[in-house]
C-alpha cells in the first residue's frame, strides 16, 4: 500500500507528512522491506479487536494504543506537480514516475487561496480559487494518461486483431505498471472512445483515485473555499497539517494527551501561558469546527472508503487468538472489501494455498472458502500437513 502525497509548491505537503509520520511507535516486525528515500511510514488507526474481545494483544506487524490497531501504511512524497508536468516542466519525469507507483493520491490542496499554482504568494485582497489546482493536478494526470495511449493504441489494436485477442486485454498489460488492469479499461471503454480525452480522464477515475485535502483550512479564507469545493466533488476532507504537526509535538513533549484523530486534548505537564493560548486557538478554530485536523481522517478514508480496504486479523490458533509463539492477535492484513478466505490464506502464506482446507470464526464456526471478510474479523486459517 503506497499513498502519495501530490500538490502545488507551498500546499502543505511536506507539513503534513512531517505530521504524518510523527509517531513514536515501535513495530517489531516491519512489514515493508524496504523504504526508498523520498518515502516515509504513517499509520492507519483503526479499533483493535482487543477491547471488544476483552484480551490484551502482542501486535507484530502493528501496534496497539489504548485499542486502537495502527496500521503502517507507506507515505510517498510526490514531488514536482506543476502545470506542464507532464511534458517535463518542473520534475515532471520523476512526478510522472511517483504517480505510477501510488496506490492513491492525496492532493494537499491550499485551500486558504494565499498561493497561487506556482506556489506564489497572493495578496490577501487578491486571493487565488483553489479550484484551479484540482484542475491543474487532474488535467496533468489526464494528459500523462491520453499521451501513453495516444502513443500505443495502433499497435495494441492491430497486434489484437492479429492474436484475435481483445484490444481491452492488451491495453491492460500495456499500462499494467500504471496501476491500470484490463477491468479498468473494460469500464471505461463501455462509456467513451479510447483515443478520446475523456477516455484517459475515466481510467484516471478508476485506476488513481484522488482525496483532496482542502488544507490550511485554519485560515480564514478556506472555510469559503473549502464549502464550495466541498459542494461540487465528494472526497474532500478540511485539514490543517500545521495544527496536527503542533498538537503532536506537543503530545510528544508530555503537554497534552493527544492522539492523531482526536476531537480533542487535554492539557498535562508544564505548559505556559503562551502555548495555552496556541492551543486552545488550535482548539476553537478547527478542532470544534471540524471535528478534527483531518490530517488523520484524510488517511484513514483514502485507504477504507475510497480505496476499499479493510483490516483483518488471521491467527494460527483461534482458541488462543494468538499466532503459534503464542503472540495474541499478531497480526493485522488490509485486504480488498470482498477477499475470501481462502484469498487471505495465500496472501498469509503464499506458498500454502494449495494446503488451504477452510478456516474458523470467532464462533469456531467453519468457515469454506468463498466465505467473504469483514472489517475486523478475526479468523483461523485451516492447513493441511
Ligand atoms: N496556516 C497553515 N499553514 C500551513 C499549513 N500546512 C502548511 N502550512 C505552511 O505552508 C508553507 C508551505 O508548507 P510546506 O509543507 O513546505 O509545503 P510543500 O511545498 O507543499 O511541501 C509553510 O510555511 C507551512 O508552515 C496549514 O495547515 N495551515
Ligand atoms: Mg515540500
Amino acid at each position: 500500500m503506497l499513498l502519495g502525497f501530490v500538490g502545488l509548491p507551498n500546499s502543505g505537503k511536506s507539513t503534513m507528512l512531517k505530521a504524518a509520520t510523527l509517531a513514536d511507535v515501535q513495530i517489531a516486525n516491519y512489514p515493508f522491506t524496504t523504504i526508498e528515500p523520498n518515502q516515509a511510514v504513517g499509520y492507519l488507526i483503526t479499533d483493535c479487536p482487543c477491547r471488544k474481545l476483552g484480551v490484551s494483544c502482542n501486535p507484530q506487524n502493528s501496534k496497539c494504543l489504548n485499542g486502537k490497531r495502527w496500521i503502517p501504511v507507506k507515505l510517498l512524497d510526490v514531488a514536482g506537480l506543476v502545470p506542464g508536468a507532464h511534458e517535463g516542466k518542473g520534475l515532471g519525469n520523476r512526478f510522472l514516475d511517483d504517480l505510477r507507483q501510488a496506490d492513491g493520491l492525496i492532493h494537499v490542496l491550499d485551500a486558504s487561496g494565499l498561493t497561487d499554482s506556482e506556489g506564489k504568494q497572493r495578496p490577501s485582497d487578491n486571493l487565488w480559487d483553489p479550484e484551479n489546482n484540482i484542475k491543474v493536478l487532474e488535467g496533468e494526470i489526464d494528459e500523462w494518461l491520453f499521451d501513453i495511449i495516444q502513443k500505443n493504441i495502433e499497435k495494441v489494436e492491430n497486434l489484437a486483431r492479429m492474436k484475435k485477442i481483445p484490444v481491452e486485454r492488451l491495453l491492460g498489460e500495456k499500462l499494467s505498471g500504471l496501476g491500470i488492469n484490463e477491468d479498468d479499461i473494460k469500464r471505461a471503454s463501455g462509456k467513451a472512445d479510447m483515443k478520446s480525452r475523456e477516455f484517459a480522464t475515466i481510467l484516471r477515475k478508476e485506476s488513481k483515485p484522488i482525496m483532496i485535502a482542502a488544507n490550511k483550512i485554519d485560515k480564514e479564507s478556506a472555510r469559503n473555499n473549502y464549502e464550495s469545493i466541498k459542494s461540487k466533488r465528494q472526497n474532500v476532507i478540511p485539514t490543517s497539517a500545521d495544527f496536527e504537526l503542533a498538537l503532536r509535538e506537543a503530545a510528544e513533549h508530555g503537554m497534552i494527551d493527544y492522539q492523531p484523530g482526536d476531537s480533542d486534548f487535554s492539557l498535562k505537564g508544564d505548559v505556559n501561558e503562551k502555548q495555552k493560548e496556541a492551543l486552545e486557538f488550535i482548539r476553537r478554530n478547527v478542532l470544534k469546527v471540524y471535528g478534527s485536523t483531518g490530517v488523520q481522517k484524510a488517511l484513514n478514508s483514502m485507504v477504507f472508503d475510497m480505496l476499499h480496504y479493510i483490516p483483518v486479523y488471521p491467527v494460527a490458533s483461534i482458541s488462543r487468538l494468538s499466532d503459534s509463539k503464542g503472540n495474541v492477535l499478531p497480526d493485522v492484513h488490509l485486504v480488498k472489501k470482498g477477499t475470501t478466505m481462502k484469498e487471505l490464506a495465500g496472501k498469509v502464506h503464499s506458498t500454502m494455498a494449495d494446503k488451504f482446507i477452510g478456516g474458523l470464526d470467532l464462533d469456531r464456526k467453519k468457515v469454506g472458502a468463498d466465505h467473504e471478510l469483514k472489517s475486523g474479523d478475526v479468523v483461523e486459517i485451516i492447513f493441511s500437513k
